[in-house]
């Protein structure tokens, strides 16, 4: 869809190229935010203006703090498989212990604090997808390490812990979030509409673990007015096995993807195979270039088979697709 940018938008667009410094930048930037029309055709736009700006403030802010001890993108894990999720929390509230249980990768569980000093990946299958997991350290008021901004920002999604195994669970939880919050990385139930660009928003599942522990119930109950219905909660035991499949279907949900399946023409579909993944509420053509980034702009049509058209019918680059529909693009 084509976008009609304001004069004004150009000129702030002239002033951001000849910007010499990042606060210049930043400033013409954030013009450019507030002058930018803000519909359907102009969400790529209003992404990537989004992403420059939280970059560009995470930049000046480190480069305000000095230098740092380790190198800037140290961490970096490529991406995998529908979604990417990260554990947020205090010590030893089980993160690790859950990514053990849930995908191949081995993690040191232990009952000291601060075990967990760098991102560790896992993969786990949900709802017939791949979700990349990362266990990060925990986020403490003292104990911060930096490079955990960075690696939430290449995230869909958040984990965040609770433990009913310890009676400052809700407190430690709550410094997480007001720690993360300092980055500006803030939690929520789902990104709001009138979002502020600096801010990098992480849909969060709210993850209560040790529901073997024998208080974890009157902790529970304690907790239930903090908690409130501030995020989708799953309550866990991974000693006992609780609550996993729950959570595994609450990790395909935050992420906001639907299932795709393509079809050749004249062939029967083959939905053996994992499907296509892509953001909820996509249209033919948005689907078409999650399958390649050249296909949005060339498919003309799709035959769609599923909940939202009669079987085989042929439909335009606009009509909205829904979770598991099978399409045959057609270019
Ligand atoms: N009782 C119980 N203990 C758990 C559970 N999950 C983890 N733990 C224990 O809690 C401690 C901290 O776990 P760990 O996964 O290392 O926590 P992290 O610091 O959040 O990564 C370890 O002693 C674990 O064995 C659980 O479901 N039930
Ligand atoms: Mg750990």
């Amino acid at each position: 869809m084509a976008v009609n940018l304001p004069p004004q938008y150009h000129d702030a667009e002239a002033r951001y190229k000849k910007a010499q410094s990042a606060a210049d930048k930043l400033t013409a930037l954030r013009e450019m935010w507030v002058i930018l029309p803000k519909h359907k055709a102009s969400e790529k736009v209003q992404a990537a203006l989004k992403t420059k700006i939280s970059e560009l403030t995470d930049q000046i802010e480190q480069e305000k703090a000095g230098p740092k001890k380790s190198a800037p993108g140290s961490f970096k894990i490529p991406r995998q498989g529908a979604g990417t999720v990260v554990f947020l929390g205090p010590p030893n509230a089980g993160k690790s212990a859950l990514l053990a249980s849930l995908t191949n990768a081995k993690p040191e569980v232990a009952a000291y604090p601060f075990t967990t000093r760098e991102p560790i990946p896992g993969m786990t299958d949900t709802a017939g997808v791949k979700v990349q997991l990362i266990d990060l350290p925990p986020i403490t008021a003292d104990h911060y390490e930096h490079f955990v901004t960075d690696v939430t920002r290449s995230a869909d999604a958040a984990v965040l812990f609770l433990d009913l195994g310890n009676d400052d669970g809700p407190a430690e939880t709550q410094t997480t979030i007001d720690r993360l919050k300092n980055a500006r990385r803030e939690l929520v139930k789902a990104k709001p509409a009138d979002d502020d660009p600096t801010v990098y928003y992480l849909p969060t599942v709210l993850v209560a673990t040790k529901a073997d522990d024998e208080a974890a119930d009157i902790r529970l109950e304690m907790a239930r007015e903090w908690i409130a219905d501030r995020f989708p909660l799953v309550v866990v035991s991974v000693e006992r096995g609780d609550g996993l499949a729950e959570l595994k279907q609450a990790l395909f949900d935050v992420l906001g993807v639907m299932r795709i399946h393509t079809k050749q023409p004249g062939k029967p579909a083959d939905t053996t195979g994992a499907p296509f993944t892509c953001p909820v509420g996509s249209t033919v053509a948005e689907f078409a270039g999650c399958v390649h980034t050249d296909f949005e702009e060339k498919v003309k049509s799709a035959r769609v088979w599923g909940s939202g058209a009669t079987p085989g019918q042929t439909v335009g680059r606009d009509h909205v697709l829904h979770d598991g529909d099978v399409v045959e693009l057609q270019v």
